[in-house]
Order: structure tokens, then C-alpha cells, then sequence
């Protein structure tokens, strides 16, 4: 069965965000008339408990299966991360299962990369082909001359054969093309990066601050569910966002801040804090140092400092400080995810976390919680040889120091001959698509070119699929096993990946595909299991876990722990003094500002305006777009541009409206449309704004091809944060152009 519209529409209406498909920016929006319809029952469906892939935030679903066909999926009402409702891309996720576009066999390809055409053979062919020329690539470089791209929870499996490998180049852009800053800031200030879900208290915050952040746009179920309903308790949102996002439309306070002044901002917010002593001294003088340094550090920046450069009135920055300072120390600032805007994102996000430390919210309730794990023994295997320093990480390339994790754009410059890091020779690309998640497509390709083998584990043909040599079908996420899930979490908890229906075509399992490529080179033994189903088990059992109980529910809860102060937990900040470092001396010995220093952003040339991008709430970067259900509520994606600049823009012949048709071409000269223009006065007049992922040029992507504009292929320039290596995108100017004119 194909769900039509409508139904779609009906399913999602049991969700949460679903309600935002039928309703745009009411009230609903938010889930606030807590309408949740009840599941109906299974009228006899087989129903399978398991969690979602359509994002990374790992919601519990029950999948319904009639006729063995996947009929509905809802939320788990025992999963504490969907608490029985789904966004509307969980809800659609069949809208992926029965994908027409879907990678159903091996691929090897028969032309030149990038010329997309390939030749179906067998998995045992295909196999073969990245065993030989993987072993090959060993003899002549080394087994570090392979890396690992990886997103999502499959992924896991892959990480095991690089181990078992001998290589440590195993990079994500979820950290230095997203929330890597953040990670970094929060690390130098608390002594703990964040992680996902992030540790904060939205349902009893009094007072939520949105830097940029879009929540709700940005859709993460359990964050929006809470946001709602702190709302529905009183709780205010001050958003601070050059565009009015849906959560400014619920603010007291909207600051539409000149994008790139972010921390301007900032300080000027603690200057007013500090010098009217509205911050929590008791809390500072017990937890942190470098109070006075601080102080005399923002002293002379005042709101009347910050007004040109941001251009929010001092008053309106007295207002909104005096009224966060009011609320703390449920107060929370939220951490927000993509920061990888201009080059030193982590200094904004250092300032970010030195305001919620002023607010004394850290380890507080309302503000910034202390999470735990549940613990899973390992499955019996030797352990893998380990390899050395990623090629991305080295200190030849300059180095940096704050990194947790392995550069991704950085094992794409360890690629190109004659870059300081060159020495990676083969790539396995694992659920990212590069070419939309990585800075300069053109950077990307020359990495490529120069690669003896690219594999890429797909579940569509993706733009990736058509640069690779060997594409291996992965099935999707309702068809398969994985590892068990055990995120850190208030309430902490086990999760359950399990096959709802069988792989289609001749599609396999993540864990299947590892395995098989082991076997090729010789490492089997390092995966003696005989499958996913096995292997969770075996670990389950060891733990002392009831499997039958885990399988039938898809989650084990652990005990409730104690979060935060007023539960009795003692303030944790693992930080190597203890304290929560407002002046940083880590970052003071490396070099750096020890305390955020706002730095103005270059301009762009007349003409062009900054390039913004977000998310929406029924799609996931580009991985959704090609889902027919999701892209009937929103099939491509707008430049949104200021009402007052779209009546006289150079080279248009009238004023131009919503639903023109317009090419974007930035300071480079990349180009990407025809995409529609969104005309409203719901953005600044020096930026535009997309929401990311669209402008797909994989042809076999029938639904997605040719639709929108691709902020990824205007992104030709980035500033890379000299701490922990994110490369800041929207340093990306674009003029808009009449469609149809020629390059
Ligand atoms: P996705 O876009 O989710 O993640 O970028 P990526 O890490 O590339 O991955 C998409 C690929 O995964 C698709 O090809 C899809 O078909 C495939 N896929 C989906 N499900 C499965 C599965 O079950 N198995 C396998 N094997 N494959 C699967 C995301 C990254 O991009 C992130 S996290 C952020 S926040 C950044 N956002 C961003 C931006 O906003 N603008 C620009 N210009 N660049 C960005 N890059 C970053
Ligand atoms: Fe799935 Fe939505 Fe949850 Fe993400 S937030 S895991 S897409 S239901």
C-alpha cells in the first residue's frame, strides 16, 4: 500500500511535528493541544518495536506489518526519546522503505568517476573488488592509506573493520561541518563536551535562549516536546536569529542580530549582567575562575558598543539581559548543534557557555542537566589492532588542539597529493553524502580523483554513489539489525535496532556488508558472529538482560539517577582545576584568546548577501528529500529574501514575488537553481536564507533531482576554527540571478 497525502498527513497527526505539516505556525506547531490520538490497535497487524534512522536523534517506533508490507509507524510510548510521538519524518519513514530510487544490487563502476555509469554484479563480485584493491592499497601505503567516513547507527560495524584494519582515519561531518564547536567550547569551559541528546533541562527551564538556534525547525522530538511544554508551563524564549524563525514568532524577545555579530552580543549581554550584579556570585565564587577577569574583559563592552556592530538597540540589549539574568538559574541558554558558521565558533560557543555560567544553570535544574549510560558488556572478540594518529589530526597540518574527534574535511585534504597530511589513498563513505555535507565540492572531487578506490554504503543512489567505484545497497533501517543503542540520557536506557520486514531486492544489512568485505581481506576472525541478531543478544545476555523482554518492548529502562543539584547531585565539572573555566588558561597557553574576543566579519561584495542555511522540520539535511512522502508537505526548498530588497533588485525588471524563479550565484561564480524565492520580512536585508540539502544533481534520485538550490555548491569558501578545525560555511556571499539567464 502507498499512502497518499492525506493519510500521511493523519498518521503524522499522531505525532507531534506532524501537526506542523497540516498547520504552518498555529499553535499546533508545538504539539501545545496535546491532541495525541491514541494508536488504534494493530487489527491484527504483526507490529515490531525498533527505532528511527530518518534523523540521528534515535526515536522508538512500532513498525506495522500486514501482508508483509510495512503499513504505519508510530511512536513508542516506552522509549523515553519519543515518549510515544514522532516528527513527522519518523512518521514517513516508509516513504524510504518503498523508495522506487532504492539501491536494490551492487554496483561496480564501468567509466570514469563522476560519469555515473555502473554495471550490476554480484555481491560476491562486488565484494571482491574492494577486497583486492583494499589489500592492494595495504601493500603499497599502509592500512592508514584507508578512511572511514561514517553517519548513522549502522556505521558501527564499519568502525570495527578499521580497527581490525589498522587505521584510526575515521572522520564524521557531524563533528567539524556541525556540532564540533560546540563540543569544543563547552569541553573548555565544563570539561565535557555535550554529545547528543544534548543534557539540558527545556521542560523546567523559566527563561530558553535560542542563539541561532531554530528548534522546531530543527527538529529533535524530544527537545521539541519539551520546549512545548515549557511553554505550556509559562516558561519565554529570547531568540536571537537574523531571520524570524518559528521559535522567535512564540519570543518575548527577538534580536535580529547582523549575522556574524553573534558574540558582540554576547559579551555585551555579560557586561550588563556583571556590572548590575545580576549574575550568581555564590555559585561562581563555589565553581569557577576567572571571575574578575572577566569582568574587567567585558567592561568596556557595553550595549552601546555592541549596537553597531549588531545592530540591536542598547536598550533592547539592557531588556533582554536584565530579563534572562531574572530567571537563572533556570535560565538556559541552549547549546544549539550546526555551529560551524565563521571560522571561531568555538569562542561563540565559549561565550555561550561562560553566559549559562553566569547564570549559575549549569548542573541546575531548568538549565544544564548530568546525564548517565547504561552499560552493555562487549561481545567476546580479540580486541583489533589499533593504528596511529589520524592523518587528519596531525600536528604537521598546524594542528588542532581541541579536536575530540577525527576532521573529516581534513581526511579529504589528507587525500590530494601535495597537501602537508597527503597520504590517504582509499575512502569507504558509509551513510554521508560528500558532496553535500563537505566544503568546496571542488576540493572534494580532486580528492577524489586522486583515490585508488572510493566505496560508498548507500541506501539511494546519492550524489557520492555516482563518484564511487563500488556502491554496496545497504537496506534500510525497518530491515535491518544493528548494535544495541545505549545513549547518556536523564533517564537512562537501552535501545533496540530490529528488522521489520526482509531486505528488498538484494539490499543487505550494514552488518552483513562489514563482515563480507573481513572476509575478503582476511580479517573474519575479528567478526565471529553470525549475525547482528546474535551479537546483541550475546552482549545482552552478558549484562544480566531478560532478551525476550528487550526484543518485545525495543527498550530496556535503567534506573532514574539523579541530574542535577536539587536532586542531590553535587555540581559535576570535570575540568582539570575543577572549576568552570571563565578565563580559559588551556587556551591561553596554545595561544589563543583565553576569553572570547568578538572579531568583525569581512563584508561581501555590493551586490550579495550572506548565505544563511537551516533545517525543516520534515527533512533531515538531503537524506529525506527523495522520501515522496515527506516531499509532499515540503517538495524543494526557498531563498528566503527581505520584502524591501525584493522590490528593486539589480538586474530584475519588476519587484520580484514568492514563487519566482531565480538562479543564486555567489562570489565565486558557482551557481545552483532555479529555486523559488520566498519574499518576506521575516529576514534582515543583508542575507538570504536556504534550508540545506536541496539542489541535488544525482540523476537517479528521481524525486529530489533538479529541485531547489544546493547551499553546498555555493559553499566555495570556508573559515577553518584554528581550536578544534570546523569549517565555518557562512563566510558565502550570493547574488540572485533571473532564471534562465546563462552562465
Ligand atoms: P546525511 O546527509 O544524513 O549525512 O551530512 P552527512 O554526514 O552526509 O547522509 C546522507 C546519506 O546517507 C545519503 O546519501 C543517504 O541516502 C544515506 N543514508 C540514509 N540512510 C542510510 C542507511 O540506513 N544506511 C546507509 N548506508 N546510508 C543511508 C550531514 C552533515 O552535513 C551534518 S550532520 C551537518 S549538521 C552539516 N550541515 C550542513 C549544512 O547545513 N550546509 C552545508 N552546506 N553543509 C553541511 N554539512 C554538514
Ligand atoms: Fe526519527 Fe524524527 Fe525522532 Fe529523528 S526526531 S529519530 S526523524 S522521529
Amino acid at each position: 500500500m502507498t499512502l497518499g497525502r492525506r493519510q500521511f498527513i493523519r498518521i503524522g497527526g499522531a505525532a507531534l511535528g506532524g501537526a506542523a505539516v497540516a498547520s504552518g505556525l498555529t499553535t499546533r506547531w508545538w504539539g501545545l493541544d496535546r491532541d495525541r490520538i491514541d494508536d488504534p490497535g494493530t487489527e491484527g497487524d504483526r507490529v515490531v518495536a525498533t527505532f528511527c534512522e530518518l534523523c540521528f536523534w534515535g526515536c522508538g517506533v512500532k513498525a506495522h506489518v500486514k501482508d508483509g508490507r510495512v503499513t504505519k509507524i508510530v511512536g513508542n510510548p516506552d522509549h523515553p526519546l519519543s515518549r510515544g510521538m514522532l516528527c513527522p519524518r519518523g512518521a514517513g519513514g516508509t516513504g524510504l522503505l518503498y523508495d522506487p530510487d532504492r539501491l536494490t544490487r551492487p554496483l561496480v563502476r564501468r567509466q570514469k568517476r563522476g560519469e555515473d555509469v555502473f554495471e550490476a554484479v554480484s555481491w560476491d563480485a562486488a565484494l571482491g573488488v574492494v577486497g583486492e584493491k583494499l589489500l592492494a592499497v595495504k601493500r603499497q601505503h599502509g592500512p592508514e592509506a584507508v578512511a572511514l567516513f561514517t553517519h548513522g547507527s549502522g556505521g558501527s560495524w564499519f568502525k570495527h573493520f578499521m580497527k581490525a584494519w589498522g587505521s584510526p582515519n575515521v572522520g564524521a561531518p557531524s563533528y567539524a561541518q556541525c556540532r564540533g564547536p560546540r563540543e569544543a567550547g563547552y569541553l573548555l569551559t565544563f570539561g565535557t563536551p555535550l554529545g547528543s541528546p544534548e543534557p539540558i533541562d527545556l521542560a523546567n527551564a523559566r527563561v530558553i535562549t535560542l542563539i541561532g538556534s531554530h528548534l522546531g525547525e530543527n527538529m529533535h522530538n524530544t527537545q521539541v516536546q519539551e520546549l512545548a511544554e515549557a511553554i505550556g508551563k509559562g516558561a519565554e524564549l529570547v531568540v536571537v536569529d537574523p531571520r524570524y524563525s518559528v521559535a522567535a514568532g512564540k519570543a518575548r524577545y527577538w534580536l535580529p542580530v547582523k549575522p556574524g555579530t553573534d558574540t558582540a552580543l554576547l559579551l555585551a549581554w555579560m557586561n550588563v549582567i556583571l556590572t548590575e550584579g545580576r549574575h550568581d556570585a555564590d555559585y561562581l565564587a563555589k565553581h569557577a575562575v576567572g571571575l574578575e577577569e572577566l569582568k574587567a574583559h567585558v567592561a568596556d563592552k557595553t550595549p552601546e558598543w555592541a549596537w553597531p556592530h549588531t545592530g540591536i538597540r542598547p536598550e533592547l540589549i539592557r531588556e533582554s539581559a536584565r530579563f534572562i539574568a531574572a530567571a537563572r538559574p533556570a535560565s538556559l541558554v541552549h547549546p544549539g548543534r550546526h555551529a560551524v558558521w565563521y571560522g571561531d565558533d568555538t569562542q561563540r560557543m565559549r561565550a555561550m557557555a561562560i553566559l549559562a555560567a553566569l547564570l549559575g544553570s549549569w548542573g541546575r535544574r531548568g538549565g544544564y542537566l548530568s546525564y548517565g549510560k547504561m552499560g552493555v558488556p562487549a561481545y567476546p572478540v580479540a580486541e583489533p589492532p589499533h593504528g596511529g594518529a589520524s592523518a587528519a589530526d596531525r600536528p604537521k597540518a598546524g594542528g588542532f588542539p581541541i579536536a575530540s574527534e577525527v576532521i573529516a574535511s581534513g581526511l579529504c585534504d589528507a587525500s590530494v597529493p601535495g597537501s602537508a597530511l597527503y597520504d590517504l589513498k582509499a575512502w569507504i563513505v558509509y551513510g554521508c553524502n560528500l558532496m553535500q555535507a563537505l566544503p568546496s565540492r571542488r576540493q572534494t572531487i580532486a580528492a577524489i580523483q586522486n583515490l585508488d578506490l572510493l566505496v560508498a554504503v548507500d541506501v539511494l543512489p546519492a550524489e557520492i554513489c555516482g563518484w564511487a567505484d563500488v556502491v554496496l545497497p545497504e537496506c534500510t533501517y525497518l530491515e535491518r539489525d544493528d548494535d544495541v543503542a545505549a545513549p547518556a540520557y536523564k533517564q537512562p536506557f537501552l535501545a533496540l535496532r530490529q528488522e521489520v520486514v526482509p531486505p528488498l531486492g538484494d539490499s543487505r544489512p550494514g552488518w552483513w556488508i562489514a563482515k563480507g568485505i573481513a572476509e575478503k581481506v582476511g580479517l573474519g576472525p575479528f567478526f565471529p558472529w553470525k549475525d547482528a541478531r546474535e551479537y546483541v543478544d550475546v552482549r545482552l545476555r552478558k549484562g544480566g538482560f531478560d532478551v525476550d523482554a528487550a526484543r518485545a518492548a525495543g527498550v530496556v529502562l535503567g534506573r532514574p539517577i539523579a541530574t542535577c543539584e536539587e536532586e542531590g547531585l553535587p555540581v559535576q565539572i570535570p575540568t582539570e582545576s575543577g572549576k568552570i573555566a571563565l578565563r580559559s588558561e588551556q587556551l591561553a597557553k596554545l595561544g589563543f584568546d583565553p576569553m572570547p574576543v568578538y572579531y568583525p566579519q569581512e563584508e561581501g561584495p555590493p551586490g550579495h548577501f550572506r548565505m544563511l542555511m537551516g533545517r525543516a522540520p520534515t527533512h533531515t539535511f538531503g537524506r529525506t528529500t527523495n522520501n515522496r512522502l515527506l516531499a509532499e508537505p515540503f517538495p524543494e526548498n526557498e531563498v528566503w529574501i527581505n520584502a524591501d530588497v525584493a522590490k528593486a533588485l539589480p538586474g530584475f525588471e519588476r519587484p520580484l514575488a514568492t514563487g519566482d524563479r531565480v538562479m543564486l550565484v555567489n562570489q565565486d561564480g558557482a551557481r545552483s537553481g532555479p529555486v523559488r524565492v520566498k519574499v518576506t520580512e521575516r529576514i534582515r536585508g543583508d542575507c538570504v536564507y536556504l534550508v540545506h540539502g536541496w539542489g541535488q544533481e544525482a540523476p537517479r534520485l528521481r524525486q529530489a533531482h533538479g529541485r531547489g538550490a544546493s547551499d553546498a555548491a555555493l559553499v566555495t569558501r570556508y573559515r577553518t576554527d584554528p581550536i578544534m578545525g570546523g569549517t565555518g560555511m557562512n563566510v558565502n556571499f550570493v547574488r540572485l540571478e533571473p532564471a534562465g539567464r546563462s552562465a
